[in-house]
C-alpha cells in the first residue's frame, strides 16, 4: 500500500483521534455488565458473571431497554465478583438507578460486598451529612447528593487503593475524599448489604464493574453515552489493523 507524506500524516492524526476517543484507560478494563434488557440478567461483559437472582424481577422500561426491578424489601442478585481492594486496588463500578418514592430506611445499597467495616458500597445513606446517593469509604461515609425519586439518576464510584481516594460520581457532580478501603465479602451484590440487608427499591440499569479508576472525563463519556460507552470497542483495534496502521503505531513508540 503507497503511503504519500500527506496521507500517512492523516493517518496519524486519525490514530491519534481513534486512541483519544477510546473509553478506557489503557490499564481499564471491562469486568462485568448488566444491561437488564432481558429476564436473564446475564452479564453481558463476556466474563460470564451470572448473578443469583433473590426476589428482582424484569421491569420492560428502563434507563435504556429493560432494567432490574427491587422491591426494597429482600430482593438482590448475587455476583461472584471479588471487588477486595486486594484483588482490585482499582476499581470503578456504577450504575443507573430509578428510586422509589416509598424508601422508609434511609441506608439502601445498590452495590455493595460489604462486610462489616464500610467496605466497599454504593448506594443511599444519611451518615455522609445528608439522606443521598452515598459511596462507604472504609471508614465511613461519603455524601453525594440529595435522592430525587422516580428519577433516574447516574451513579459511580471509583476507587483508588493506589492513590488512597473515593471519589462519587452523581450525574454531573463529583464528591472525593482520601481514604482506603478494608476487605469484604469475596461476592459483590447488587441491591443489598451482605452484612446489613438495606434493601434498594427501584429500578437498576446498567450496572458496570470496570478494573481501574476511571478519569472525570471517562466517566462523563459514560454518563452521557450509557450502555454503548461502556461496551468495549474492539473494532478499533481491529479497524486500525485494516487500515494498516498498526506498524505505523509501532514505530512511533
Ligand atoms: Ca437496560
Ligand atoms: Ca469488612
Amino acid at each position: 500500500m503507497m503511503i504519500t507524506r500527506t496521507s500517512a500524516v492523516a493517518m496519524a492524526a486519525g490514530v491519534a483521534l481513534a486512541i483519544g476517543g477510546m473509553a478506557p484507560q489503557a490499564h481499564a478494563q471491562l469486568l462485568a455488565l448488566y444491561s437488564f434488557d432481558d429476564a436473564s440478567f446475564a452479564d453481558i461483559s463476556g466474563n460470564g458473571y451470572t448473578p443469583t437472582n433473590t426476589n428482582v424481577t424484569f421491569a420492560s422500561g428502563g434507563f435504556e431497554g429493560g432494567s432490574a426491578f427491587f422491591n426494597g424489601i429482600n430482593s438482590f442478585l448475587q455476583i461472584g465478583l471479588d471487588i477486595n481492594p486486594t484483588a482490585l486496588p482499582q476499581l470503578t463500578m456504577g450504575c443507573w438507578v430509578r428510586v422509589d418514592d416509598d424508601f422508609d430506611s434511609p441506608i439502601r445499597q445498590f452495590i455493595s460486598h460489604d462486610s462489616g467495616g464500610f467496605d466497599r458500597s454504593l448506594g443511599i445513606d444519611f451518615r455522609g451529612g445528608l439522606t443521598g446517593y452515598s459511596a462507604f469509604t472504609g471508614s465511613g461515609v461519603l455524601g453525594g447528593a440529595p435522592v430525587v425519586a422516580n428519577e433516574w439518576a447516574f451513579v459511580a464510584v471509583v476507587y483508588d487503593q493506589t492513590a488512597g481516594s473515593v471519589t462519587l460520581h452523581v450525574n454531573g457532580s463529583s464528591f472525593t475524599t482520601l481514604s482506603t478501603a478494608g476487605s469484604g465479602n469475596t461476592f459483590v451484590r447488587l441491591g443489598s448489604n451482605p452484612a446489613f440487608g438495606e434493601f434498594f427499591g427501584g429500578q437498576m440499569d446498567n450496572a458496570f464493574f470496570i478494573r481501574g479508576a476511571l478519569s472525570p472525563t471517562e466517566i462523563t463519556r459514560i454518563r452521557e453515552g450509557g450502555i454503548n460507552a461502556i461496551i468495549p470497542t474492539p473494532t478499533a483495534a481491529a479497524g486500525l489493523a485494516m487500515l494498516g496502521v498498526g506498524g505505523l503505531m509501532r514505530r512511533r513508540r
